[in-house]
């Protein structure tokens, strides 16, 4: 079930082509950081989200992808309000991660603490060329908040990641590239029409292994061996199972479906 159409901030953008759903950032002037306001629309966002969007596209306004917190409104809080401040990040993020719908992110510029835990919670990370990526969490005298202590050290491992948080370092988009920060490394510039084109075709898949590629595999991910077989078996027996499997399994085999070739990316 859906929810009626939520009114969202003016720190975010929607623009509906087709199957797709473009989200922006827009939020240029405090370089898109993530206040309240925002991940709160980000939320309403994807709770209602209209009928017929297949994937969404994440984006940004400005320079920068994401400054990370808005570090206006955490300076205020109390230790007790910053535990469920956290904890409203780690709902929301995994609303996104385990939703409905695969999200991509396009990212340049600064993709900083918080707006790398953002995009870190998507399903394809396409970088342009200026995307650099920090966690100054460190010398901010703060921590991650919003899960990315869970996922980052799966992208990039924990050793990394402490390297980034004690030192304050940053990695470019191409070392983030070779790290698997990001899944596609483009010019600047080209980051949304990429982004659009990975959507477009992620949408064309059956929502059923959509399902289970974005809320199941990750699952097995962690489960022990034994376990992860049997869920695969049962999660490939539902998707098998699937009318719309049984059309498209018939449609390659009467030569109507496209072959699976090796295109450059
Ligand atoms: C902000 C924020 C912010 C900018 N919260 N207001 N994140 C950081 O430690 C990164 C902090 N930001 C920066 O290092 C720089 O702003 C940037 C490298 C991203 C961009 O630099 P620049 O020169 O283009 O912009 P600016 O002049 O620094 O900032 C423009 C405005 O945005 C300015 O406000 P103004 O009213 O003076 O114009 C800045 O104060 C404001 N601004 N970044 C609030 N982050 C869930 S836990 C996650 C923990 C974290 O994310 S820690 C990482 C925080």
């Amino acid at each position: 079930m859906r929810a009626a159409r939520p009114k969202l901030p003016k720190s975010l953008r929607v623009e509906r082509r087709g199957a797709i759903a473009i989200v922006t950032l827009a939020r240029p002037e405090k370089r898109n950081a993530l206040n309240d306001t925002t991940v709160l629309g980000l939320e309403a966002f994807f709770d209602a989200l209209p009928a017929g969007v297949k994937a969404v596209v994440l984006n940004a306004q400005g320079k920068h992808f994401s400054a990370g917190l808005d570090l206006s409104e955490l300076k205020v809080l109390s230790t007790e309000d910053g535990v469920a401040h956290s904890r409203v990040w780690h709902r929301i993020f995994d609303r996104i991660e385990f939703g409905r719908v695969p999200v991509v992110t396009v990212m340049h510029g600064a993709v900083i603490g918080g707006g790398l835990e953002l995009a870190a919670a998507t399903h394809i990370r396409v970088a342009e060329r200026s995307a650099y990526y920090a966690l100054p969490e460190g010398s901010r005298g703060i921590f991650v908040g919003g899960g990315g202590s869970v996922r980052l050290p799966r992208l990039i491992g924990v050793s990394r990641m402490i390297d980034l948080m004690l030192t304050g370092r940053t990695y470019g988009a191409e070392e983030g590239q070779a790290l698997g920060i990001s899944h596609y490394l483009v010019g600047d510039g080209e980051g949304l029409a990429k982004g659009i084109e990975i959507a477009k075709r992620i949408a064309t898949n059956s929502s059923v292994s959509n399902f289970a590629i974005m809320n199941v595999l990750p699952r097995i991910a962690e489960q022990d061996r034994a376990s992860g077989y049997l869920t695969e078996a049962l999660i490939s027996s539902i998707a098998q199972g699937d009318d719309e499997a049984k059309a498209r399994l018939k449609a390659f085999l009467e030569k109507r479906a496209p072959k699976t070739v090796h295109n450059r990316h």
